[in-house]
């Protein structure tokens, strides 16, 4: 299992199935059903290891695994040292800052002393920062959306696909910090046989 390639991705959720298709259109074949943290490739020297999204960056900065399948704004918000080889189309997403719609909130400018609610401070942040905005920023692990509305802040910063959710909550879009999608990563050491997968990805796109 050593000398095995690691790739992590998505135990379970929105990323998983996507990435899993993404290794099968390479040609590689997994065995059913291993352990639950694992799957075993059978035509190639390689394991899947299956794992929350928000560890695959501090996995593949540190070597535990040799590549990994992550979102772009998880990626982003990590801040760590990872090759970015690839982008993979695949959840397509974006971070945005939204209030509701009766707030007086309707410009960046006017986030200037009020509160927002997230579960991504540091992307919040530098983008605050790069606007010249000081806003308060309420770190949350999830369900932003109903901050408002529960008076814990005055704003969100959270991930938007189709919009619905914002929609439920009487949210509007404020500013985009981040266009999002699944991004293939490699590790920053070296191997001998991930040249060879890397080759494998190359010649298939
Ligand atoms: O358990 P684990 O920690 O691994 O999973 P998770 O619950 O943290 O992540 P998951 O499965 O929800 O999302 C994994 C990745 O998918 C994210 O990091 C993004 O890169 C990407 N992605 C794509 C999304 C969405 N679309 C998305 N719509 N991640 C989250 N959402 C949520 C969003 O947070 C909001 O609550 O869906 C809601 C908004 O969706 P719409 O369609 O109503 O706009
Ligand atoms: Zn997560």
């Amino acid at each position: 299992m050593n000398n095995k390639l690691k790739i992590a991705i998505q135990k379970s959720g929105r990323l998983n199935p996507a990435s899993i298709d993404f290794l099968e259109s390479l040609g590689l074949t997994f065995v059913p059903n291993g352990s639950p943290l694992t799957r075993e490739c059978t035509n190639f020297e390689l394991s899947i290891l299956l794992v929350r999204d928000d560890d695959i960056p501090e996995f593949v900065s540190r070597g535990v695994a040799d590549f990994g399948i992550v979102g772009k704004n998880v990626l982003k918000e990590g801040e760590v040292d990872v090759e970015n080889v690839l982008p993979l189309s695949f959840g397509l997403c974006r971070l945005v800052i939204a209030a509701p719609k009766s707030s007086s909130i309707k410009r960046l400018e006017d986030l200037e002393g009020e509160r927002i609610a997230t579960t991504y401070p540091r992307l919040l942040k530098q983008f605050l920062k790069a606007n010249g905005i000081n806003a308060a920023i309420i770190p949350i692990t999830g369900s932003a959306e109903i901050a408002p509305e529960l008076n814990l802040a005055d704003a969100i910063c959270d991930i938007v696909q189709t919009g619905t959710t914002l929609k439920a909550y009487d949210l509007v879009t404020i500013a985009t910090i981040l266009e999002s999608q699944a991004i293939f990563v490699a590790s920053p050491f070296e191997k001998e046989n991930k040249k060879e997968f890397l080759k494998l990805i190359k010649n298939k796109i």
